[in-house]
């Protein structure tokens, strides 16, 4: 049987892809803002209900350059429970991380912890959307705005998340997205800003494209972090397909909860269906007995036991970032500080998923799942 793993792109059928590479041959501009990149900025900003975006190569290097374009220094608040890329950002740039636990139900950065956590360092908060689950956006800004600080979300998870006030990306400072290929939309690899004014939006230009305004003037010490054409391209063709993935998405992770709903040992999510993009399956595996079978926590067995059986699934958010080498002598980043993270780390698998996974598949790893709960 030919494995499952936790995700797998959707692509297009190849001959669609043809006509857009034949422009790239003739025009011969392969990057530098060529004319895909341009259709995709605004096909974007189109889909997502945003005013200004700006494409980048990576979801790093937008978190990156993002943190660059609003002058952030000293500390940042941020959640243990993401993918490295969202700490490392700080790292990148001179920051120091402060930990702050998380929400046990959206699994996002816990307002309630935040203000506690600030010091007269502080200079902003990077929240994520975990999952594509939205950040309590109001009172995050809320505190922002009492403390005077910036709020960048990564929102790598989040692509076309909406809340109950519409498009999450529109929140904060400046929104972050990553299009990598194991994302809801990708372009191979890619990423985005997503920012209010026109200002903002030159400037994160100017830094992407090394600081350049024109051939001779250089107005900050940018970096490369521009999507080439064939990226841009891509992206253009994934757009058309969106909106039949999210169905199919929401199609699998109504089978999930509905093949999982009486199995003891076993919880899933339950942040409401109007908000999410389904991005992730994440399950929370807490038998009863759990710390049974020669100490080897239940999780992991059940992990082990899935890819026995060629399903790849993954233990998004483990370790915890503040786990790291580079991280863990950091004061906030002490277990005690961090509790909700380190439970929900120590008991999530993320199941497959992703638009042409099939109904027989899904039902073949409930099956394996509740045989798994059996053996306790
Ligand atoms: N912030 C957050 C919250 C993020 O989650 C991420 C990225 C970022 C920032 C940074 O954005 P980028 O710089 O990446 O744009 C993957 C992705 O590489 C990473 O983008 C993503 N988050 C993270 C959650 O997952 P890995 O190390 O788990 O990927 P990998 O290669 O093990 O892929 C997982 C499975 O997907 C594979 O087992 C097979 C399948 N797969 C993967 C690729 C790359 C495919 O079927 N085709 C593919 O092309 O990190």
């Amino acid at each position: 049987m030919k494995p499952i793993y936790v995700t797998q792109p959707t692509l297009p059928p190849l001959e669609e892809f043809i006509p857009y590479l034949e422009k790239i041959w003739d025009n011969k501009m392969l990057t530098n803002g060529g004319t895909f990149h341009q259709q995709l900025e605004q096909a974007l900003c189109d889909y997502l209900g945003v005013k200004h975006l700006a494409l980048f190569t990576n979801g790093t290097i937008a978190l990156i350059t993002a943190l660059q374009a609003l002058r952030i220094t000293g500390e940042v608040i941020t959640t243990p429970y993401s993918f490295v890329a969202t700490a490392h950002s700080l790292l990148w740039n001179g920051i120091k991380p402060v930990f702050v636990d998380i929400d046990p139900v959206t699994l996002n950065l816990d307002p309630n912890k935040i203000e506690a956590a600030i010091t007269p360092q502080t200079t902003a908060i990077m929240p994520v959307h975990c999952y594509g689950y939205p950040c309590d956006v109001a009172r995050i800004q809320q505190i922002a705005d009492n403390y005077n600080l910036k709020v960048i979300y990564d929102a790598a998870h989040a692509f076309g998340v909406k809340d109950k006030n519409g498009g999450i990306l529109n929140c904060g400072d400046l929104s972050v997205l990553s299009f990598h290929a194991t994302k809801v939309f990708n372009t191979f690899e890619g990423g985005a800003i997503v920012c209010p004014d026109e200002k903002t939006k030159c400037r994160i230009d100017h830094l992407k494209n090394f600081g350049f305004v024109d051939e001779v003037t250089v107005v900050a010490a940018g970096i490369n972090g521009k999507m080439s054409e064939i990226n841009a391209a891509f992206g253009l063709l994934q757009l058309k397909e969106i909106d039949k993935a999210l169905a199919k998405r929401k199609i699998i992770d109504a089978r999930y909860r509905e093949g999982l709903k009486n199995v003891t040992g076993i919880r899933c999510t339950n942040v409401g269906e109007h908000v999410a993009n389904y991005a992730y399956f994440p399950i929370f595996v807490n038998p009863p007995n759990s710390l049974q079978k020669g100490g080897i926590k239940s999780r992991d067995t059940l992990y082990e036991k899935l890819k026995t059986n060629g399903i790849f699934g993954r233990r998004y958010f483990y370790p915890l970032i503040s786990d790291f080498p580079m991280y863990r002598s950091l004061p906030s980043a002490s277990p005690a500080n961090l509790p909700v993270a380190r439970k929900t780390s120590n008991e999530v698998i993320c199941l497959p998923m992703y638009p042409n996974l099939e109904n027989e598949q899904v039902d073949f790893i409930v099956s394996l799942i509740i045989e798994f709960l059996e053996d306790f």
